[in-house]
């Protein structure tokens, strides 16, 4: 996905303004100057670095949030690229995603969002009222700030789901960490949803409560094809990501079964996928 992002991307205004200025410095560079470093170099200048964890379960990031930035990314058709090397201890925040943009580091899905909103426009909420604004970031925030933790429950804390994100989160560490790190992390998660308040509901409250969210998002959506009309908006960035994590994950759960029985939820991941991620 990350070697893929360079060439995948639909360009822009934006694109098309970077592509000019660096065919105009890559000729100003001197000539001692080899061709790969010089490469490197403009790299670092123009693209914009994408520090997530890496794909798994089929989607371009098995978390949500790191997903929803690759998605306004290519959305907004902002030229990107996915370095290895990242890493939660050198996040500014300690979670995923961060993005490096010249000599700005920016960490937190939301606040990626701004900085490329403000630095580079943003023609895709061009098309909202003020009230369609506010409507888009109150089911933004229930998405994230509510059925995520239920996704967390569904992923971390259930038996079933935990053995399928263990075995496949961890598959790239040596024998002794791959057995260790995945009960520390869980451990981790447990903690956070007790902070949180949903790690105090029991297991059907929990699903309860994620499975509410997922028919409002359904009944949201209706028949329009994308979440504020016919036009997609920063908010489907958020939606899809966190949508497509529930359908399109080896993970059963009664959020899974939820969303899969909402065939509008379905049409609209494949058309975000086929828009956003043509193969
Ligand atoms: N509010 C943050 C949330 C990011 C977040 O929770 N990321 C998770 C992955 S989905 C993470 O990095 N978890 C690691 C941890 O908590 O240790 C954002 O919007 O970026």
């Amino acid at each position: 996905m990350a070697a893929a992002s360079l060439s995948r991307y639909r360009p822009g205004r934006i694109t098309i303004k970077r592509s000019i200025v660096f065919v105009v410095v890559a000729g100003r560079l001197p000539q001692a100057v080899a061709s790969a470093e010089k490469f490197n170099y403009l790299k670092q200048i123009l693209m914009i670095s994408l520090y997530q964890f890496r794909p798994a379960f089929g989607l371009p990031n098995a978390s949500p949030f790191c997903m929803k930035v690759e998605t306004y990314l290519r959305m907004a058709g902002l030229p990107y690229d996915c370095p290895r090397g990242a890493s939660l201890t050198k996040s500014p925040k300690g979670k995923m995603p961060y993005i490096e943009d010249g000599d700005r580091r920016v960490a937190d899905s939301s606040f990626i969002i701004d900085y490329l909103q403000q630095t580079y426009g943003d023609k895709l909420d061009a098309h909202l009222s003020e009230r369609e604004r506010a409507m888009a970031l109150s089911v933004q925030r229930m998405i994230e700030e509510h059925l995520y933790w239920a996704a967390v429950y569904s992923r971390w804390v259930d038996d079933a789901g935990f053995k399928v994100s263990s075995r496949i989160f961890f598959s790239h560490m040596p024998p002794g960490l791959r057995q260790l790190v995945p009960q520390l992390a869980r451990r981790g998660m447990k903690q956070q949803m007790h902070g949180h308040g949903m790690g105090r509901h029991s297991r059907d409250e929990i699903y309860a409560l994620g499975c509410r969210d997922i028919a409002a998002l359904a009944a949201l959506l209706g028949d329009q094809a994308y979440f504020m009309g016919a036009e997609p908006s920063s908010l489907d960035a958020t939606a899809y990501a966190f949508v497509a994590n529930l359908i399109w994950i080896p993970i059963e759960s009664p959020l899974r079964e939820q969303a899969k029985q909402f065939a509008n939820l379905e049409a609209y991941c494949q058309r975000m996928k086929a828009r956003y991620y043509p193969a």
